[in-house]
């Protein structure tokens, strides 16, 4: 199964509608100006997120920036255990897991994310709300206006600054997650199916959200990637000054 075009006017229609309509319901303003960045990765599993966000952190601070990373589901005491628990449990409702990962992304957000951002850090944090859209809605096929509303029920008009989704092929990715580890947990035993739509979700969220989002090609050495990503970061930090 595809992300076909229908299928994505669709998603993108609902994302903005509901985004609307729930921050007037609402009365959610805009987060203080922030001082640091916000800077997400993206991606299926094996796609090399976390090694990037460790070069990518290297090369920030080097450069003198205060820089930290987190990911998602994770980043607090609270998250981290839910993280542990999600990726643990076996056949856990699809509501219910979605529940648990606005959960442990608000506590994120605000004991973390915020104070953070206030104090002038650059973040880096693998995986955000973009998983949800995919993992959530697309996979899973949780309706996208209820993820919008937990969206701006815990994180208000919060947009990372930035956002790299790594893309590989599905059969790749299985093979580097198969050769890295030796106990695979529930979100790695995923069907090759299940890592092409994931992929093409991650796809229509690259066009969906053009200036925010790059997609990057993950094949190939990690030198190599990492190259790719600097380019586009680089471009990305000239137009923010
Ligand atoms: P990793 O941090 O190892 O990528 O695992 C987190 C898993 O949680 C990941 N699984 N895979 N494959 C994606 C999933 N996830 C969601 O389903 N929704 C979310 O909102 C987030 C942040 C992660």
């Amino acid at each position: 199964m595809q992300v076909r075009n229908g299928k994505k006017a669709e998603i993108k229609r609902k994302i903005f509608e509901n985004e609307g309509k729930t921050r007037e319901k609402s009365g959610i303003r805009n987060l203080k100006i922030r001082k640091g960045l916000f800077i997400s990765f993206e991606g299926g599993e094996g796609t090399g997120k976390s090694t990037q966000v460790g070069l990518l952190a290297d090369k920030l601070s080097e450069q003198g920036n205060l820089v930290h990373i987190t990911r998602e589901p994770g980043g607090t005491e609270l998250s981290e255990e839910i993280r542990k628990l999600l990726k643990t449990t076996s056949d856990v409702d699809p509501i219910t897991e979605m529940l648990l990962m606005f959960a442990a992304r608000r506590e994120h957000f605000v004991k973390s994310i915020c104070p953070m951002l206030e104090q002038g850090y650059t973040i880096i944090c693998d995986r955000f709300y973009d998983s949800s859209l995919v993992y959530q809605g697309v996979l899973k096929n949780i309706p996208i206006e209820q993820i919008v509303q937990l969206k701006i029920m815990t994180l208000g008009d919060f947009e990372p600054d930035f956002t790299i989704i790594l893309d590989i092929p599905p059969s790749i990715a299985k093979e580097r997650i198969q050769h890295r580890q030796l106990y695979l947990d529930n979100y790695d035993m995923m069907s090759e199916n299940e890592y092409d739509i994931i992929r093409n979700g991650f796809k229509k969220i690259a066009e969906i959200f053009p200036f925010r989002c790059k997609l990057i090609n993950a094949s190939g050495d990690e030198k190599k990637v990492f190259s790719r990503i600097c380019k586009v970061i680089e471009k990305f930090m000239v137009q923010k000054v």
